[in-house]
């Protein structure tokens, strides 16, 4: 067997795995005991804790009962998370929690105390039917292409797939949807309500990070209830790193799945502290119950989850989801957007879709002003050069090349300004184009620069 080469001891002998490794007992480390505390699923999945959740916030199918259908769905026992009519409902009977409404102040308290709102009539009748009949005609075009996606629970025992399609990248699949990712009052009529909650709660800098539809079929499992904001261990009382906007597409009730929610969990969650585990059990959840054309904020701290959807219809919702500009989004919709998206898009879209460069630039062009549309007008084009290894004594036609850097915004500028340039390489490049140029529209409010 040959020695792996990152064994080999190649200096001093404080450098070496072995000693580092011999140093390095986990009472010594610097944070791992933070960053593997597992808090908060920790103390949420504990079993006999919260209030009518014998089993924790978690749902494993595996555990039973086996006769049921879908098997291990047990829609009878009050002691489960899922199932909120009997001592859940008991326990929030007299409380005031949110209801549809298109009062702003109220819908701000209802954010703040309870960690979402409702919003009455955020769809218009005719916007929320072109949505309803896009996804119907969406979900069943990729479930009879072999496209469907399954997820968000556990499959049954005994089942390949869970029963939740979810419909991704909305944005290439109707305009409807754009309207929505830039609040467009034509889509949404709500929208500019929406997007002041979004941005007096994230900052108007926020991008999208994912926009999908959720989609449960009947006797679905339920999902275990989380925080959309996947920061744990890591939680901050002053507010949250993301939040939803969801668009209800079906009246819902507890009867077809209406989500899961633990109102007021935000604040307490919080107020554990981060990596802490829980030292009060929580209150049970709720079904959420609303007309469809409703959308729900719920901020990214918020104890959620899918329910389980006990009709004999699918429920559908859409579901967007906002981060702060340095969070990493959930789809790089760089790449999975349509380059005719990307082209005609307003400045409000492409910086929500992250396209704006400052963040995930591309080979440091990340100091410009500019889009990055051109730079993937070009990778789809095949003509996009990167800069590999280069020194004085490169090929010249290796220096001279037409890398794509040049036609970014920041090579361009400084190109003219270059010290030391082959004055052949200086005159060839002199006039490099930018492959894109953003519309000349106002800028939009939420650029950083
Ligand atoms: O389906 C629902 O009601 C909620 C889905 C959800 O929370 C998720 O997928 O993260
Ligand atoms: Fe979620």
């Amino acid at each position: 067997m040959t020695e792996m080469a990152g064994d080999e001891i190649v200096g001093p002998v404080e450098f070496s795995r072995a000693h580092i490794a011999a140093h390095s007992p986990v009472e010594a480390q610097l944070y791992t005991a933070f960053l593997t505390s597992g808090e908060p699923y920790r103390s949420l999945y504990r079993p006999d804790f919260h209030t009518a959740a014998r089993n924790g916030f978690a749902h494993d199918p595996r555990k039973g009962p086996a006769d049921t259908s879908p098997a291990g769905l047990d829609l009878d026992d009050e002691d489960l998370y899922y199932n909120t009519a009997g001592a859940a409902q008991a326990c929030w009977a007299g409380a005031d929690l949110p209801r549809p409404t298109k009062d702003i102040g109220r819908l701000r308290n209802d954010l703040r105390d309870w960690g979402y709102c409702l919003i009455a009539e955020a769809l218009s009748a005719d916007q929320l039917k072109t949505l309803k009949r896009r996804i119907d005609d969406q979900a069943a075009g990729e479930r009879l292409a072999g496209l469907a996606t399954w997820q968000g629970v556990a499959p049954a025992p005994g089942e390949p797939l869970p029963r939740v399609q979810f419909i991704h990248s909305l944005i290439n699949k109707g305009e409807q949807f754009v309207r929505c990712v830039e609040h467009d009052p034509r889509g949404v009529q709500a929208g500019p309500l929406i997007e002041q909650l979004l941005n007096e709660t994230m900052g108007p800098d926020f991008l999208m990070s994912s926009f999908i539809a959720i989609i449960s079929s009947p006797f679905n499992n339920p999902q275990g209830l989380h925080q959309d904001q996947a920061t744990a261990p890591f939680s901050e009382a002053a507010a949250p790193f993301t939040v939803n906007t969801m668009y209800i597409l079906d009246d819902t009730t507890a009867h077809n799945g209406g989500t899961l929610v633990v109102p007021g969990s935000h604040r307490r969650l919080a107020d554990a502290g981060a990596g802490k585990p829980l030292t009060e059990p929580l209150p049970p959840a709720i079904n959420l119950s609303a007309p469809a054309g409703t959308a729900m904020m719920f901020e990214g701290r918020l104890l959620h989850g899918t329910g389980v959807n006990r009709s004999n219809a699918t429920r559908a919702i859409l579901v967007m989801n906002s981060v702060k500009w340095w969070m990493r989004q959930q789809e790089t919709h760089l790449i999975s957007a349509f380059p005719e998206i990307l082209e005609t898009a307003s400045p409000k879209l492409l910086y929500r879709l992250g396209a704006l460069t400052g963040f995930g630039g591309i080979e440091g062009a990340w100091n410009g002003p500019e889009y990055q549309v051109g730079q993937r007008r070009m990778i789809d084009a095949g003509t996009y050069r990167r800069i590999g290894e280069l020194s004085p004594d490169s090929p010249p036609e290796d220096l001279a090349a037409d890398y794509g850097y040049r036609h970014s915004e920041t090579a361009r500028r400084q190109f003219p300004h270059q010290p030391q340039t082959r004055p052949d390489i200086r005159s060839r490049h002199a006039g490099a184009q930018p492959a894109w140029t953003a519309p000349a529209e106002p800028k939009f409010p939420g650029r950083r620069r």
